[in-house]
């Protein structure tokens, strides 16, 4: 396991790089979710593709911008599902973004996810690991990752990060919104999910949401790539995440690409949306 830390610390360097210096343009290419792909996207996946393929513990990678899976190693122990450059639509507008990784053993269910790992570009590249608990890193001059602390959730937060179009939002979804701004609750949200929920989990909780809205009816995230690593780290910070009803570790994708409607919060804001979907 740590030499895929390691392996992710030495792209995440990489990456950094290649944000700074090289050209924001698209590609002629969709990748599986029909997402135009940057050529910023393609170039990331490489990198972490190569990175991975040199290790003997990855038996396959499943990348957000691939259709398939790429087996690696036969007798590898653990299966990466990664996005490596989430938000990258940002990118043009010097945003924040991100990579996120979900370390797998024995299938892709939320329940198979053993580590979670996420990456945010931003003025400094920090780096977050979720096991037993959740760690913040960041990037130093000297070239590593030296720890900052170990992160914890509030009971209950300050901040309010509503995503998907609002004019597609379902009438409970909205009115569960506006009773939280009305609550006091600050709007937070850069539309790059990474930041976004970094934000969240830094700044003591609150709540993300990307709800099935009526042009996207089961949601816009992917499971593999960015629903469950996220889960994984929201609970293990003391937070929780659901669908609406369902604790998200506990769903299974019928295909690696698949998505779902999701809530990341502190444990208030969480009791709060079920007792909406319920
Ligand atoms: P993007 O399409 O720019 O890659 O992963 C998808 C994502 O960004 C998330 O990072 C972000 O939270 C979400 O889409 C934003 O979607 P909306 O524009 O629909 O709010």
């Amino acid at each position: 396991m740590e030499e895929i830390f390691e392996a992710i610390k030495r792209v995440s360097i990489k990456i950094k790089d290649v944000l700074m210096y090289e050209d924001t343009d698209y590609t002629n290419h969709t990748n599986a979710t029909g997402d135009t792909q940057l050529a910023l996207d393609v170039r990331c996946d490489k990198l972490i593709e190569e990175e991975f393929k040199s290790l003997k513990c990855v038996q396959k990678i499943i990348s957000e911008e691939k259709d398939e899976a790429l087996h690696v190693n036969k007798n590898g122990r653990y299966i990466i599902g990664y996005d490596p450059l989430d938000g990258s639509s940002l990118v043009d507008v010097d945003l924040s973004v991100g990579s996120i990784f979900g370390i797998y053993e024995g299938g892709i269910e939320g329940k198979r996810l053993l580590r979670s790992v996420y990456v945010v570009f931003g003025p400094r590249v920090e780096l977050v690991i979720a096991h037993e608990d959740v760690k913040l890193y960041r990037l130093q001059k000297d070239g590593k990752f030296g720890f900052v602390k170990s992160v914890k959730l509030n009971q209950k937060g300050k901040h309010n990060a509503p995503g998907g179009t609002q004019k597609h939002w379902r009438s409970h979804h909205k009115k569960m919104i506006d009773d939280i701004f009305k609550d006091g609750y600050r709007l937070r949200y850069s539309g790059g999910m990474v930041p976004d929920l970094h934000q969240i989990l830094l700044k003591g909780g609150g709540l993300f949401s990307y709800p099935a809205t009526d042009d996207v009816p089961k949601g816009k995230l992917r499971m593999v790539f960015e629903v469950f690593p996220f889960a994984f780290v929201f609970e293990k910070a003391g937070g929780g995440a659901i669908d609406g009803k369902n604790r998200i570790l506990d769903l299974s994708p019928s295909h690696p690409h698949d998505t779902s409607p999701c809530f990341f919060g502190s444990l208030d804001e969480i009791q709060r949306v079920k007792a909406v979907y319920e």
